[in-house]
């Protein structure tokens, strides 16, 4: 028996206009997902068709960290659908939780039967069963998917994702269009499940999953046209998201593009809970240019949130005398946390310690929210090119006695202050 017509019409002035399924390569260059995975999809009779499963699984955050979370298609905040303006889409989703769920489409100008807010446009998917969301995408842009049955837990789970809907005619080539989720997460030292009812206190910021030092750099090459997409679905947090190096330009929204003549240059970008931003970059520097967010407990792996302010303590005998009744005891953090990561301390199993990685010069006192754009003038390929060599003389380094000399410079002298203002007036 043939089945019934699926996207009938559905009133309204918006009329999105069907056509023939867009192929990559032909009708778009495929979005780059660093550590992620992009939803297989296939055609059948003209339709393009996903199927999402969602389900517990255990992730791993960074080496050394895994917890069990909830995701699709065994990818926590992923993965990536892509998809081209005009497409009509079929999108099936099984539920494999013991809990109930939906998936709404963020940003999607579709029927309202298909938009999955629970109770609200359609009943819970329960466990077992396989719901079918299908529609025709009317415009194109940066949009997100996510659960909206029992969503504070669900999305703290991990149940959130980013859908690519490229442009019939895009306006620009891109060379490199990356799309990154960002995320946070509750994941207390020795638990094996994120904590959904954290409402403050964050202890593992993400993009696509995964904490520095486990998330892959952005590789690219000088001059290159390079578009970012950013999501952000974390509970609580907006995420200021600046990049070193160069500038860039917000060209779009999750509302769609913004016109040429609105474009704002900026080094940081602000990706509020709920929106995606999308950025568009020709990066002119080579080197490894650090990528992450401004919030500085959001480049912070677990355990560096909640010490005690030891900053300007003199511990003095104090060790030797706590290691008479605690053997093996040390005073940590009286200059700051930037030591704690490379201390080598033995960690709990299966935990994050406070920061970072060895990098090329020293210890990379970061996590977290944080990546690394690779930019060369030269790439064989996409692969890590590893750390950059800094060309002789560009490279920051301890100063000699002869260059201080030479400026007048007396590192035992305090610089003395020029008045910012004299009684009101600017000097
Ligand atoms: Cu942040």
């Amino acid at each position: 028996m043939p089945l019934p017509p699926v996207v009938p019409a559905t009133g309204g002035v918006f009329a999105p206009k069907k056509m023939p399924p867009g192929m990559p390569g032909r009708d778009y260059q495929p979005v780059v997902v660093p550590n992620g995975t992009k939803c297989p999809w296939k055609i059948v009779d003209g339709v393009k068709v996903f199927h999402l499963v969602v389900e517990e699984f255990e992730h791993e955050f960074a080496p050394g960290l895994k917890a069990f979370c909830w995701g699709y298609n065994r990818q926590v905040n992923g993965p990536v659908l892509e998809m081209v303006e005009g497409d009509h889409v079929r999108i099936y989703v099984t539920n494999r939780l013991e809990a109930p769920t939906t998936v709404h489409w963020h940003g999607f100008l579709i029927p309202n039967g298909m938009d999955g807010v629970g109770g609200l446009n359609q009943k819970a998917i329960l466990k077992g069963e396989t719901y079918r969301y299908e529609f025709v995408m009317g415009q194109h842009g940066t949009l997100m998917f996510h659960a909206h049955h029992d969503e504070m837990t669900q999305m703290a789970m991990g149940l959130t994702g980013m859908v690519v809907v490229h442009p019939r005619k895009p306006e620009r080539k891109i060379d490199r269009d990356f799309a990154l989720v960002l995320h946070e997460w509750r994941l207390d030292v020795g638990s094996k499940r994120p904590n959904p009812n954290e409402m403050i206190e964050f202890n593992l910021l993400t993009i696509n999953g995964k904490a520095f030092p486990g998330t892959e750099p952005l590789v690219m090459k000088t001059g290159q046209r390079v578009r970012i997409r950013l999501a952000n679905l974390s509970a609580m947090d907006h995420h200021p998201i600046h990049i070193h190096g160069l500038a860039f330009h917000v060209t779009e929204t999750d509302g769609g593009q913004i016109p040429k003549t609105a474009w704002v240059p900026e080094t940081t970008v602000l990706v509020a809970v709920g929106q995606t931003r999308t950025i568009e970059l020709e990066p002119g520097i080579p080197g490894d240019w650090a990528m992450h967010c401004h919030m500085t407990h959001h480049v912070m792996n677990q355990m560096g949130h909640g010490f005690p302010n030891m900053i300007g303590v003199k511990k003095g005998e104090l060790d030797a005398d706590v290691r008479k009744i605690l053997p093996g005891y040390m005073t940590m953090g009286e200059t700051g946390m930037g030591d704690m990561g490379e201390m080598g301390m033995p960690v709990p199993h299966n935990s994050l310690p406070m920061v970072g990685q060895r990098g090329k010069h020293d210890y990379i006192t970061m996590g977290g929210m944080f990546t690394i754009l690779k930019v060369r003038d030269k790439l064989d390929s996409y692969e890590d090119p590893g750390w950059y060599e800094n060309p002789k003389g560009t490279l920051s380094i301890a100063a000699t006695d002869q260059e201080l000399k030479r400026d007048g410079i007396d590192p035992a002298s305090d610089p003395k202050p020029v008045p910012g203002a004299v009684r009101g007036v600017g000097v």
